[in-house]
């Protein structure tokens, strides 16, 4: 291909988010051609099969005796510069500033300032870890170092501009789904495993920390199940996962409520539901909620961080305030109980992950930030690719 890349990724591999997106951009940017080298502590969880274009290094913690912690950051910042050495490497995508941009800079001094550097924001690295004062000025330093910044929400910038005082442009660059993977499945039989036909299926898909706010999923169930023969299914594990259980159990729920745990084919649960819940107290953009989109699956979520980015209220799910469990019991009734509504968001859910988060608009977007950085001129599909995307 024209304009092929050397590109390293680092990311969080074993769960969340943050290392799907990563992941996945990688898997599309190297079937485009770009050669993509995964260095990461373990082999990312969607990396799965073989794939051409794709190496993966793996970082090793030195655990000599006298260190009291294994120093992973340096042996990231060293096998960083090591691979971008070895291998030509054009550029560092780094997601998660802490520590990840971090040991990306010390790789760029290491090996010259020709090595670019993008970090992505992805939420917790700024809302969580900006606050706290032994971090915040280094969260600040790896985000005016690196070359380029990309955050998954204008919330998240916003924040990100506020918390830290930053002056430098941050690209907004959304989450986005695959959607040969992410379509509404056909899933009848499987359906008939779950539920009665009569019955709705209601989904929650998280890693149960408490951002989550998963009592209050079983508390809009609770409240949807007394007039919506309904049953509701738990995706994930988490610190919460037992509080979880134990209410179910108090509300007399068991029978209603199955808990599934950590699954692979998530695309499958989610075209089995009829409805997500998301009641996160801060998203900063809510990736399960637009897998669900893309399966005809409209959410009901709160109104926080970036979630209002993804989901518009009325037109593709429905927001209501953090915590207002009785709304949000109502927004689900409300959808169930009228097949035309329904039918007009599960469309507008399909259309809108299907254009404005589609895979192609969003590594467009990438590419064309890596050709930036790089002071590159954009190759001609590119931007043909760019300019048909609007
Ligand atoms: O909170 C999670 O679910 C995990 C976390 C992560 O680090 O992967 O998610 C963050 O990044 C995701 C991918 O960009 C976003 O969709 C999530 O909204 C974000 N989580 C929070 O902001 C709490």
């Amino acid at each position: 291909m024209n304009g092929r890349l050397k590109i390293g990724i680092t990311c969080y591999p074993t769960l969340g988010g943050s290392g799907v997106v990563a992941t996945e951009l990688g898997k599309l940017l190297a079937e485009k051609g770009h050669e993509v080298h995964f260095i990461t502590h373990s082999m990312p969880f969607r990396l799965g099969k073989f794939h051409k274009n794709i190496f993966y290094h793996e970082v090793e913690v030195n655990d000599y005796y006298v260190f009291k912690y294994p120093p992973y950051d340096l042996s990231l910042a060293s096998k960083l510069a090591q691979v971008a050495q070895l291998e030509g490497l054009d550029l560092l995508h780094v997601h998660y500033a802490i520590p990840h941009a971090v040991c990306a800079l010390i790789a760029r001094q290491m090996v010259g300032s020709q090595l670019k550097v993008v970090t992505t924001l992805h939420g917790t690295d700024i809302t969580v870890l900006a606050h706290d004062e032994s971090l915040k000025d280094l969260i600040r330093y790896a985000i005016n170092q690196s070359d380029a910044v990309t955050a998954v929400s204008e919330d998240l910038i916003r924040e990100t501009r506020e918390l830290l005082a930053i002056e430098k442009p941050i690209d907004l660059a959304y989450n986005f789904v695959d959607k040969r993977v992410y379509y509404p499945r056909d899933v009848e039989k499987l359906r008939r495993e779950f539920a009665h036909p009569h019955e709705k299926i209601l989904i929650h898909i998280s890693n149960f920390r408490p951002v989550k706010r998963v009592l209050d999923v079983v508390e809009t169930f609770s409240l949807v199940s007394k007039d919506i023969p309904s049953r509701l299914l738990f995706v994930g594990e988490g610190p919460e996962l037992s509080k979880v259980h134990c209410k179910v159990k108090e509300l007399g729920l068991l029978d209603k409520v199955t808990f599934c745990g950590k699954q692979d084919d998530v695309a499958q649960l989610l075209s089995l539901a009829d409805v997500m819940l998301l009641p996160s107290e801060k998203e900063s953009f809510g990736l399960v909620a637009l897998e669900a989109m893309a399966c005809g699956v409209p959410t009901i979520a709160s109104n926080a961080g970036g979630i209002p980015e993804l989901i518009t209220h009325g037109e593709t799910g429905f927001l209501a305030d953090i915590g207002d469990t009785e709304k949000m019991a109502a927004y689900v009734k409300l959808l169930l109980n009228d097949e035309k509504l329904y039918e007009t968001v599960k469309k507008a859910c399909l259309h809108r992950a299907r254009t404005t988060f589609c895979n192609e608009r969003i590594m467009a977007q990438y590419e064309e930030i890596y050709y930036r950085v790089l002071e590159r001129e954009l190759p001609e599909d590119l931007t043909n690719k760019l300019t048909c995307l609007g």
